[in-house]
């Protein structure tokens, strides 16, 4: 089935409807799997709707989705781990009477997922990957973290995502794979800041190690879409449309004829543009890793 690869929706419910209308009307609608990068909710207006429409797709077999930083929060946020800011736009969800339920999805997305693009093995991750991982050490990673945001009930899960990356190794992986824009060139410690002050995009030092697989990845909007050999980011910023620049939704519809569907040049995109001025505040400045 072609996969079409679909940026950050951020409850940009109405431009997600859009592109996947536009899917179906090229493949039809059983012709296409979606595959998201996670920051399915938050800043936008439709956030219970994304979800919604995006777990429906994943039931019938026809989407998948991993779990992005804004999902976390929205887990902290049900769990009484942070308090819910004049940013957040996750009011939608957080007052529903099945939030429960809705948290239990949350916590079961997966952090990485893989698959094989032509003849290229390739992952998807929110944010990023360490720079010296195979693929291989990537999906152990990710599994590891995955079972740890599954295990027990309300308590072990709030225990794990309020305890401190410093402190519990699986805590600071989840960062790294959901958060992560730069590493130190010194040892590769993650940070969620632009480059700069010795610290490079991580994609930057990921390349220089010439791995065999491909990454999907979303999160960094500032950068907007990133086209390189073996990788492509897809967060446009739909949701910060207004801020400085257009907002858009893409998506990535590689051709899998293509021995590396990776390799450039590369014209296979879809944009939606954002159908309102969503975004309105001053940006809040990244904090301290989490
Ligand atoms: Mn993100």
């Amino acid at each position: 089935m072609q996969p079409v690869f679909i940026g950050d929706v951020q409850g940009c419910g109405s431009e997600l409807d859009e592109l996947l209308e536009r899917a179906g009307g090229r493949f039809g609608a059983a012709g296409f799997e979606a595959w998201l990068v996670g920051d399915l909710v938050n800043r936008g207006p439709r956030n219970h709707a994304v979800l919604a429409r995006v777990r429906e797709l994943a039931d019938a077999g026809r989407a998948r989705c991993v779990l992005g930083n804004h999902e976390l929060g929205l887990l902290a946020a049900a769990l009484g781990i942070r308090p819910v800011g004049g940013s957040d736009s996750i009011g939608d969800l957080l007052e529903r009477d099945d939030l429960d339920d809705w948290i239990d999805w949350v916590r079961g997305l997966p952090l990485v997922l893989t698959g094989v693009l032509g003849e290229r093995p390739f992952a998807m991750v929110h944010a990023a990957v360490h720079p010296d991982w195979t693929l291989a050490e990537l999906e152990a990673a990710a599994r590891r973290v995955e079972a740890r945001l599954r295990e027990g009930g309300r308590g072990p899960l709030r225990r794990f995502l309020a305890s401190s990356p410093a402190d519990d190794a699986d805590r600071d992986l989840l960062g790294r794979l959901t958060s992560c824009r730069s590493v130190s060139r010194e040892d590769a410690a993650w940070s969620k800041l632009e480059p700069g002050d010795g610290r490079v995009a991580w994609h930057e030092a990921w390349a220089r190690r010439r791995h065999d697989y491909g990454i999907v990845y979303g999160h960094w909007a500032m950068q907007g879409l990133h086209v390189a050999p073996g990788l492509r980011g897809l967060d446009t910023g739909c949701v910060h449309h207004g801020r400085d620049h257009d907002g858009f939704l893409t998506a990535w519809i590689p051709d899998a004829k293509r021995a590396d569907p990776f390799a450039l040049p590369d014209e296979d995109f879809v944009q939606v543009r954002a159908h309102e001025r969503y975004y309105r505040d001053p940006p809040t400045p990244p904090v301290a890793n989490s």
